[in-house]
């Protein structure tokens, strides 16, 4: 893609998606193709949108419609808060466009540009003059050419506005997306002061924005989300997010843009207070709904002494994660290729991992998606591979925002019928709800030690953790050895953290697989929700007050939901199953 010959034309088509694409006439290539040191630079000129500024094969503005993104990024913050604004950070914005609207209102006193790359700068004042026009001679206007996200360090309590007008979160954009960079953003704002950034379109890249916003979320005292839609953005629908320092901030924005921008003269092409940049309610519907996955637990009952070999069960993993539409990654990992009692097998897949073991008659397998999960195909699927006489399955809300109620409530314990996986003739049932103060009581027995189960199972969500530490594959793979020495369980192999990159989609996190003797520790992180999902499978007891609370005063995780399995049970009731299964909430504030 990019530049490519049609007849005796020359068309440019964007690189940003692997599977959509849009495309326009070029007239002239103005500068071809640099490398700037931090990103591909390219300037075109076209018929139809004039000239376009290109970086990394994405379209970053054209002349006929920058003024509709400048317009709206500079003025929907300007205007939104009660008094003027006097210092104004802008965060990349390298062709000036954003310095040129925000330098309009005339109470601004300074403006700071903190652009990376030189080049850009340089290029669009020559190339596309008409972007910058007026900036390079007002007083008020300072550049800097520096790392932004080092810049704002230095900016402690400076701004009464930050607009981080950036490229897409791939290449050198990447660390102005996270939870360090906002904590800073903050830091930088006066009380009152409002920062927007530009985060993506909301169709087209469905994780950008509410990965934005819940991290902006636990850091801003109010966030909001601004729709508009250009022409050189593709995919309709595109959003800045906005955050507050202060509470109150923004609910008045509309309010005082609506009594500011009269007084203030400005006349704007493009933006306008009367025009409503409130996203389509089916946004606010995903963001809200949004769970952050499902798990669906199964012990299936084996047919005769049947064993599924390593590669029966690795054959598994990939037909199933193909029935559930998720791509499988990296190579499958075995604590024991013989898969002996109680060994393990992990699979990761596109969102999180497929896994394995089997304790006599009973496989245990789990099947767990940061995303939707077609459950009762996963259980009937699974079933007919191994041939299961019966399968006892938990469908867990994993990461779910809801509360302990509501957690309990979506817990489904049912056997499946087979061959179709949904729930049977038994019912449904929920898992018993615990204080955690019953749980961490060293009265409290493990199935493993009542001899209700060969083994048992912790499934452990901890929220609001350090982005430090979840984003450290270094320190996830610590944290999971440190963690078996406290659960006195014996590892086998090291904790690896594999990055898959964007592959993870919304987890956008590192996953790590410890194996034990008999038993695993898997866990998936995070960054976006700020989150840590974790699966411990053991054959013998674990102090379980000290492993739950380790993991969340190593991750500094504020709150944790965790439920407790039987597994490798054969015969027991569904009513028994579901009374020795144990769900509860931990809080450390
Ligand atoms: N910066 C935002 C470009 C966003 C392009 N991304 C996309 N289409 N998903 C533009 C810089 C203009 N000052």
């Amino acid at each position: 893609m990019g530049l490519v010959k049609r007849g005796q034309d020359l068309w440019f088509f964007e690189e940003l998606y692997p599977d959509v694409t849009y495309g326009f006439k070029v007239k002239s290539v103005i500068v071809p193709e640099t490398p700037t040191g931090f990103q591909r630079l390219m300037i075109l000129d076209s018929e139809r949108l004039g000239r376009v500024l290109v970086l990394d094969g994405i379209v970053q503005l054209t002349e006929e419609d920058e003024g509709i993104y400048h317009e709206w990024i500079a003025h929907w913050p300007l205007f939104a808060r009660g008094t003027p604004a006097e210092n104004v950070l802008i965060i990349g914005g390298g062709d000036g466009g954003v310095a040129r609207e925000v330098l309009r209102h005339r109470e601004v006193k300074s403006v700071t540009m903190a652009e990376i790359d030189r080049v850009v700068v340089d290029r669009c004042r020559e190339h596309m003059p008409s972007v910058s026009e007026g900036i390079w001679d007002d007083p008020r206007f300072h550049l800097v050419i520096g790392d932004g996200a080092e810049v704002i360090r230095r900016m402690k309590g400076q701004c009464d506005m930050i607009v981080i007008d950036s490229t897409d979160p791939i290449g050198p954009a990447q660390s102005l997306f996270n939870t360090s960079f906002y904590e800073s953003v903050y830091e930088a704002l006066r009380p009152g002061g409002i920062t927007i950034h530009q985060t993506g379109a909301l169709l087209l890249q469905p994780f950008e924005a509410p990965g934005s916003w819940r991290q902006m979320e636990r850091i801003f005292d109010d966030v909001r989300v601004v729709q508009f839609s250009n022409v050189s953005y593709m995919g309709g629908p595109f959003s800045l997010t906005a955050g507050s320092r202060g509470k109150g901030v923004l609910s008045f924005a509309e309010r005082n843009a609506k009594r500011r921008f009269r007084s203030s003269g400005i006349k704007t092409s493009w933006y306008s207070p009367q025009i409503s940049a409130v996203p389509y309610p089916e946004f606010g519907k995903r963001l809200e709904t949004d769970k952050y996955g499902e798990e669906v637990v199964m012990d299936l009952v084996l047919p005769g002494r049947r064993k599924p070999t390593g590669r029966q069960v690795a054959r598994w993993s990939l037909e199933l994660s193909r029935a559930i539409d998720m791509i499988a990654f990296g190579e499958p990992m075995f604590s024991d290729p013989a898969l002996n009692e109680g060994e393990s097998f992990v699979q990761y897949i596109e969102t999180s991992a497929i896994n394995y073991r089997r304790f006599g008659a009973v496989a245990a397998a789990n099947c767990f998606t940061c995303a939707r999960l077609p459950v009762d195909r996963a259980v009937g699927f699974t079933a007919g591979y191994f041939g299961a006489e019966a399968a006892l399955c938990w469908h867990l809300p994993r990461g779910s925002f809801a509360d302990i109620k509501t957690l309990r409530r979506e817990t489904r314990i049912y056997e499946a019928a087979l061959p179709g996986g949904t729930p049977g003739p038994g019912g449904v049932f929920r898992p018993r709800l615990a204080e955690a103060a019953e749980v961490f009581k060293p009265s409290f027995r493990l199935p493993v030690e009542t001899g209700f189960a060969p083994a048992f199972e912790l499934v452990l969500d901890i929220y609001d953790c350090a982005f430090e530490k979840i984003s450290s594959g270094e320190a996830v793979s610590a944290w999971a050895k440190e963690s078996a020495r406290i659960a006195g369980l014996e590892t086998v192999g090291r904790a690896e953290a594999p990055d898959f990159g964007h592959a993870k989609k919304k987890t956008a996190g590192p996953s790590v697989t410890q194996f034990l003797r008999q038993g695993s520790n898997i866990s998936h992180y995070s960054m976006n929700w700020l989150m840590i999902v974790d699966n411990i499978v053991a054959r013998s007891p674990v102090p379980l007050r000290r492993v739950v609370t380790h993991a969340m005063d190593f991750f500094r995780g504020k709150k944790a939901y965790a439920w407790i399995l039987p597994r490798g049970t054969k015969g027991r009731s569904l009513k028994d199953i579901a009374e020795n299964t144990v769900l509860f909430e931990v809080r450390r504030d």
